[in-house]
């Protein structure tokens, strides 16, 4: 049986005998220079793993034999030139090598943390059965911020949360402390995650009490040797909720002498604290527009209160208003576009990756590549808030990989929102990635299994927003399942089309939000003309019985003015727009001929048939893959594509026919009715 605890990390015996007599040969013992809380963690790794990867005793050894893994960081083995300074504080080198006459495999890095991650990167060598004879690794994060989002409450609920509880037990801080924050923080350092911002966006501010920093403290000593520090979401009237000031304007003397004396107290519980996520004039929340200022004064405020403490303020660019009349697409750029050049250094612009909402498919936010002169960070959402919940099989990396590729001809062709990110197109430097993380208390962390494939996705994707998410899921399986190819070829097509199948049963050819209106589960393309007569900037597809889609062309509400050219026009033609993004961008009749040579109409059935077909094809190959792997993963996978399979039909069914409504049109012949 296997719960799934043990995530990626689901160390077991090479099962390809020839491979694991090299590896038993290859590998003898393990060296480790230094003993830091980081190094200690190490041993307890490789202690742990090392014996169950290659079926036999293997110790720490105290002298450099034949078959060595030596871990160091201070003592130069071999000698590396100036590659070793090359990899940074975070980055490592993995080498096979020879020294004096012993066959050694060296994991080397300027820090601790560096080794730790080379660490990692050499256990899943062995994990997915790589060859291990001639090593010659060299590795080094492209982002300075990977970071884990919780929207994790203080009473322990979890917004957009489906996996359980918050693994923070605050009840029990800081005198009980649950193994399991180790768990978390290891599982987070094994794929590169540096920082955790703990608590939710809209955030209670008694999290920076003395009641709650103790314990905040605690966790950030249970992260630390795992190089995970630890952030808090702050509220931006916190000086009157709790410093009990009249105001929190951000250019009074009184609110900043607060927040100084606020910072100063949480470095006094963390050294290394990270600093401060602000959801402000946002859904709500409060913010410095409240007092007449804009964005960047409230951020520059508390990017100078944490400077001297080498804290960082990302700031969230998810602001909008529910005008009856103001196309919601337009108005994180609107607002922050003007602003661009006057943040401080240690600000970043965290900015979601498409200009709604974590649709299943949305265009790629024109925020990345208008701001050359903000350091930018991406935010992903891990939890799957419009993807089906932990119900529904959905691999995140394929929607991530799109949105990092995207070309935003900012600075001519190439002009990649990866590179953005990367600070290689921006005058600021300093970079980012952050998602919404889908964990919680539930017994396997994620709630569905293949769940945990997008939070290592993320992990992987922040280290390098250029990786592939084929090599990402093939890697994944690797790890968490078998080597068996007769397993991973089927279970990795399952998984690398299984975005485009959510896509096709909820939202094909660029219709977004039509979820249900509050829960965002299930269809609810119906809402906005019953419950939410005045949003009618919210639902979008804005169909009648001419047509359907949002026309942002230069004819609607011009949001394609915000891309670059040539993507600026190439959206703006009914001609040029991909298809799969039609609807976002423009009102089309239902009779317009597709590609396809379909009608919209018909296209848009085929699209919802599709999703359910393809979601049931995912059911007969899992069926195949039984004889694989252990009954207890398998049967809850099964038993969730069976309720994905419902919602899929659901889905199906109560889009069809609500948009017929309008089309007059019937379903195609040869499709099922849908009942
Ligand atoms: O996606 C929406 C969610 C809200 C969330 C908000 C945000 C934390 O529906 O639950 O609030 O975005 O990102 O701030």
């Amino acid at each position: 049986a296997n719960d799934g605890y043990d995530l990626w990390l689901n160390y077991r015996t090479i099962e390809d005998a020839k491979l694991l007599a090299q590896y038993q040969k290859n590998f003898t013992g393990y060296y480790i220079e230094g003993n830091s809380a980081t190094m200690q963690a190490i041993d307890t790794e490789l202690k742990k793993a090392l014996p169950l990867l290659l079926d036999k005793k293997i110790d720490k050894v105290n002298s450099i034999n034949d078959g060595s893994i030596i871990i160091s960081t201070g003592k130069m083995y071999i000698d590396l030139g100036n590659e070793l300074q090359s990899v940074g504080k975070e980055g490592f080198i993995i080498r096979s090598v020879t020294i004096n006459k012993k066959k050694c495999t060296l994991i080397t890095a300027n820090t601790d943390i560096g080794a730790m991650y080379g660490v990692f990167h050499f256990l899943k060598l062995l994990q997915t059965n790589t060859p291990t004879d001639k090593l010659s690794i060299t590795s080094v994060p492209k982002l300075d911020l990977r970071l884990l989002n919780h929207w994790d409450n203080l009473n322990g609920s979890i917004e957009r949360g489906y996996a359980g509880k918050s693994l923070w037990k605050w009840d029990e801080l800081p005198g009980v402390v649950d193994p399991r924050y180790t768990d978390y923080a290891r599982a987070n350092a094994s794929i590169g995650i540096n920082g955790a911002v703990i608590n939710n966006v809209n955030s209670n501010p008694l999290i920076m009490t003395e009641e709650y920093l103790p314990k905040v403290k605690v966790l950030a000593d249970v992260f630390r040797p795992y190089g995970v520090k630890v952030y808090l979401s702050i509220s931006f009237s916190a000086p009157i909720r709790l410093g009990g000031l009249k105001t929190a304007d951000p250019l009074d003397p009184e609110v900043i002498k607060w927040w100084q004396a606020k910072t100063a107290e949480i470095y006094k519980y963390i050294p290394d604290f990270g600093g401060y996520l602000v959801k402000a004039n946002s859904e709500g929340q409060p913010g410095p527009q409240d007092y007449g200022r804009n964005h960047a004064d409230g951020a520059n405020m508390l990017a100078k209160v944490l400077k001297p403490h080498n804290g960082v303020v990302m700031w969230r660019a998810f602001v909008y208003n529910s005008s009856p009349t103001e196309d919601r697409v337009l108005q994180a750029y609107d607002s922050f576009k003007p602003l661009d050049g006057d943040f401080d250094d240690n600000v970043l612009v965290q900015i979601k990756n498409g200009p709604i909402d974590f649709q299943p498919r949305e265009p790629f936010s024109p925020l990345f590549g208008a701001m050359p002169n903000t350091s930018l960070m991406m935010e992903f959402q891990v939890t799957q808030e419009y993807l089906g919940f932990a119900n529904h099989l959905v691999f995140l990396a394929p929607l991530y990989e799109e949105v990092l590729d995207s070309d935003t001809y900012s600075k001519g062709k190439g002009s990649t929102v990866a590179k953005v990110i990367e600070g290689e197109l921006t005058t600021k430097k300093l970079t980012g990635m952050a998602g919404v993380s889908n964990i919680g208390n539930s017994r396997n962390w994620c709630g569905h299994p293949f769940a945990q494939s997008n939070w290592y996705a993320l992990g992987r994707l922040a280290w390098d927003p250029e990786a592939s998410s084929a090599d990402i899921a093939n890697d994944w399986i690797r790890m968490t399942f078998t080597n068996t190819e007769a397993f991973i070829n089927p279970v990795e097509d399952i998984m690398l089309n299984s975005r485009e199948t959510t896509v096709n049963y909820m939202t094909p050819l660029g219709l977004h939000h039509i979820m249900g209106y509050a829960s965002h589960r299930g269809p609810g393309p119906w809402v906005d003309r019953a419950a939410q007569p005045n949003w009618k900037s919210t639902y979008y597809h804005r169909a009648d019985k001419d047509g359907v889609g949002f026309d942002r062309s230069t004819t609607g509400s011009n949001a394609v003015s915000q891309y670059f050219p040539p993507v600026r026009d190439k959206f703006n033609s009914l001609e040029t727009c991909p298809e799969n993004l039609l609807l976002w961008f423009h009102h089309v009749p239902w009779t317009y001929e597709m590609k396809s040579g379909n009608t919209l109409w018909d296209e848009m059935c085929y699209h919802y048939y599709d999703g359910v077909k393809e979601v049931r094809n995912m059911q007969k190959t899992w069926e195949g893959m039984q004889p694989y792997i252990d009954s207890e993963r398998f049967e809850k996978v099964k038993t969730l594509m069976e309720e994905q399979e419902w919602e899929a039909v659901f889905w199906r069914n109560g889009c069809v026919l609500y948009f017929q409504t309008f089309s007059g049109m019937p379903i195609p012949k040869g499709l099922e009715k849908p009942n």
